[in-house]
């Protein structure tokens, strides 16, 4: 499903606040980031095949209980050679949602590495950041509070808002509660730089 070849970077930082919130999904090769993606998209489990360059789709969620919010997601693929450029994708970002295959114990590791070195990305500092535990259909999927552990959540950069949400593509669980505390997240931020901006002047 859907692999947008291309190197060129996404550049939506000049839109005005009223429409799309830009959001970035990134993750080990293999977490479930395009499934996720058109989950949302289609409400459906799509066959996909290993992303080479992005997917990009606009997703409108009621969050809530009221008004729809309209993301603008951006799925990279997370392939060893093409994770250098996540963090052209990452630039200027409303939030982030790092995804894990909950079932690949022997690869938290990687993705712990992976995970804490986007987040010091000084462009990146304080960008809100969703931790899906993908997989969660799978009877050998750790647990929310495993992921977090093991992760190492925990000791990402204090000014980092953050939130980890156990989640299946296949049956969409934890998908709308994981958007709407992004949502929250993504808000106090935003009122948070214009609040220290406010008192600077
Ligand atoms: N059981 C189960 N399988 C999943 C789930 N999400 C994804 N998969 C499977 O995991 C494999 C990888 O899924 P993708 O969505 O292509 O993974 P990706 O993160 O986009 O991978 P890259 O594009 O290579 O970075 C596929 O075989 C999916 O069908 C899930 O929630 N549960
Ligand atoms: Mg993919």
């Amino acid at each position: 499903m859907g692999n947008q070849l291309t190197e060129m970077a996404p550049n939506t930082s000049f839109l005005p606040g009223f429409q799309s919130l830009h959001v970035v999904v990134i993750g080990l090769d293999s977490a479930g980031k395009t499934s996720l993606l058109y989950r949302l998209k289609l409400k459906e489990f799509v066959k996909t095949i290993p992303t080479k360059g992005f997917n990009t789709e606009k997703i409108k969620v009621a969050v809530g209980g009221s008004r729809a919010i309209s993301f603008q997601v951006w799925d990279v693929g997370g392939q060893e050679k093409l994770r250098p450029l996540w963090k052209s994708y990452t630039r200027r970002t409303d939030g982030m949602v790092f995804v894990v295959d909950s079932t690949e114990v022997e690869r938290m590791e990687e993705a712990k590495v992976e995970l804490h070195k986007i987040t010091r990305t000084s462009e990146n500092h304080g960008v809100p950041v969703l931790v899906l535990a993908n997989k969660q259909d799978l009877d050998s999927a750790l647990s929310v509070g495993e992921v977090e552990k093991v992760l190492s959540v925990h000791e990402l950069n204090g000014s980092t808002l953050r939130h980890v949400q156990c989640c299946s593509a296949v049956d969409g669980q934890g998908l709308q509660t994981g958007l709407e505390k992004l949502y929250e997240m993504i808000l106090k931020r935003k009122k948070m730089v214009k609040h220290s901006k406010s008192r600077k002047r």
